[in-house]
């Protein structure tokens, strides 16, 4: 039993030298030490001895065992270590490699001018309001004092979905619902998507982008307006930009007037931008009709506003040198990257 057992030391001790990982580990551990295993075989035997021999195999079946496992953890400890030294070689980081850069997304110039005129606004107190671009007749038309046959009204313009119902020709129909829901004083700028029966070409598309301002309150004066505008047209076009304003008609302002700013291209002495003129219009504007304010609840005789409204692809076209309308609406990444 003795020798057995000093051969189960050497066979074991053998084996142990030659474990490659741990499933290897694992089986060699129960090929000794299991239920089943090599050494608790020899302990199952030790019933036979005689009482003289037993403590003294017993003993050293202990110290067997305890030379196996010492020499298990050895193997395990080695095994853990080359897997650690292993992945410390293959998962190296290079934190010198220089990172991936995603290409950077900006703002489409649309956008830029829209958000540049927003803050102009803003900082001078305006609230921003929207409202649907699907609108009644009431809304976009009649309210605004553009009766039935009016001309703006021609089906060649405007888009109808039914008899009472268009595509917005302007983003007025936002002020009016605004002023039937409101109490002046009431200073607010429209941005929006407008819609009009028109053919494309460099200059034109059915759809376009407006903002529109109304201010309404006691008091409000056509001095008011020149001042706003005026401060508009800076922030926009530069601080030494002067504006100039001609008579017109609409039907919802009265007195009405279309507005030029000085040429951002030659200051007023004439160029291609301004075909000579040196004025360039961007703008309508007016005092508010009386029959509009009334039509939204609002007393004309205690209240007065202005209002103006101007085209966001126009303006955008001027600041940035663009010729053709059609450039802002194809998404061309090529035409985009300029910006
Ligand atoms: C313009 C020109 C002049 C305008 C008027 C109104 C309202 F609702 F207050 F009556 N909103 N916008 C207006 C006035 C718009 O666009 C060229």
């Amino acid at each position: 039993m003795k020798q057995q057992l000093q051969e189960i030391q050497k066979q074991a001790l053998a084996s142990l030298s030659e474990i490659r990982d741990v499933r290897e580990l694992e089986a060699l551990k129960v090929e000794y030490l299991g239920k089943k295993g090599k050494l608790t075989q020899i302990l199952k035997g030790m019933g036979a001895l005689s009482a003289e021999e037993r403590p003294v195999i017993g003993q050293m079946a202990n110290d067997v065992r305890i030379a196996l496992e010492e020499g298990i953890a050895d193997v395990r400890a080695r095994l853990e270590r080359e897997i650690l030294n292993n992945k410390l070689k293959t998962e190296v980081i290079d934190v010198t490699i220089p990172g991936r850069t995603k290409p950077l997304g900006k703002k489409h110039p649309l956008t830029s001018v829209l958000d540049e005129i927003k803050d102009i606004f803003i900082g001078m107190g305006y609230e921003i309001a929207e409202g649907p671009e699907v609108e009644l007749d009431y809304n976009n038309f009649e309210a605004l004092n553009i009766p039935k046959n009016h001309p703006a009204r021609d089906t060649q313009d405007t888009f109808y979905i039914s008899e009472n119902v268009v595509l917005r020709t302007h983003t007025s129909p936002v002020q009016i619902r605004h002023m039937q829901s409101h109490n002046p004083p009431i200073r607010i700028i429209c941005p929006g998507r407008v819609y009009r029966s028109d053919t494309v070409d460099a200059t034109h598309s059915p759809v376009f982008h407006q903002v529109e301002g109304l201010v309404v309150d006691k008091g409000v004066t056509m001095g008011d307006l020149v001042g706003t505008l005026q401060a508009f047209a800076k922030g926009i076009f530069g601080e030494n930009t002067r504006i100039r304003l001609r008579p017109h008609h609409f039907p919802f302002t009265e007195p009405s007037a279309e507005v030029d700013v000085s040429c951002w291209g030659c200051g007023g002495s004439g160029c291609r931008i301004c075909k000579g003129e040196g004025w360039v219009e961007i703008l309508g504007a007016g005092m508010v009709h009386p029959n509009v304010l009334r039509e939204c609840g609002i007393d004309p005789d205690v209240y007065s506003g202005f209002a103006f409204g101007l085209g966001i692809e126009r303006i955008t076209m001027g600041k940035y040198g663009i010729d053709d309308m059609r450039l802002l609406f194809e998404n061309d990444m090529r035409f985009l990257k300029q910006f």
